[in-house]
């Protein structure tokens, strides 16, 4: 989604760029767009059943009580004229029919990662690599995981040459910027070698 609005000041637009934040279940993307959002973030949050108990696999997710489930929305201003719509995913399997709806018009994604449950990113990393949707992995550092470097992340994902791994701390506002700002500049870079390609 790229939309362009009159900014305050007359005649000068503003872009606004669409951006998912996605992962397995638990890793932190509702905290990811609390941390950076400059509105008061939508949540849907729901008490983890327990009936949902029975299907949602919590290991490794100590103290979860909720759980999204429709999705998160905030908004950040990257600098002036520039501002990203968040659009925060459900983590859990059962929701995955609401992806397509959500990455419609997606600039790119950022995929939140614990390398404590590594695996549970690779549908995420899947979705985005086969619609050609540019991401980032970002590693959000959770207290007690084993600290791995941003290459031993991109080997473990088996991830394509280039894209970008960065270290994070979802709670964190400037880290959760510093992410985003990694995206969008990595999209960028993509969207015009794609263009280069078509006209050369
Ligand atoms: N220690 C630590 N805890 C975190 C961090 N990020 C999130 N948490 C905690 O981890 C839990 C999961 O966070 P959420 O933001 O709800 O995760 P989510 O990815 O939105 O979860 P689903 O929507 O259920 O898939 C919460 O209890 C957070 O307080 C982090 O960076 N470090
Ligand atoms: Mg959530």
């Amino acid at each position: 989604m790229v939309t362009e609005y009159s900014g305050t000041g007359g005649d000068t637009s503003a872009l606004a760029l669409k951006i998912l934040v996605a992962g397995g279940f638990g890793v932190g993307k509702t905290t990811l767009v609390g941390a950076v959002s400059e509105i008061r973030p939508l949540r849907t949050e729901e008490l983890l059943s327990e009936a949902g108990r029975l299907v949602d696999d919590t290991d490794g997710v100590d103290r979860k009580v909720t759980t999204t489930v429709a999705m998160d929305f905030g908004r950040i201003t990257i600098r002036s004229g520039l501002s990203l719509y968040l659009f925060g995913t459900p983590g859990q399997d059962r929701f995955w029919f609401l992806w397509d709806e959500l990455s419609q018009g997606a600039l790119g994604a950022v995929v939140l990662a614990d390398t404590r449950r590594l695996e549970d990113c690779f549908p995420a990393v899947d979705y985005f690599e086969h619609r050609r949707i540019p991401f980032v992995v970002a590693v959000n550092c959770f207290t007690g995981a084993r600290a791995y470097g941003a290459g031993d992340v991109s080997r473990a994902l088996d991830l394509d040459d280039g894209t970008p791994v960065v270290l994070c701390d979802a709670r964190d506002r400037d880290s959760g910027k510093e992410v985003l700002i990694r995206l969008v500049e990595y999209a960028g870079r993509m969207y015009t070698a794609r263009l280069l390609d078509t006209v050369g």
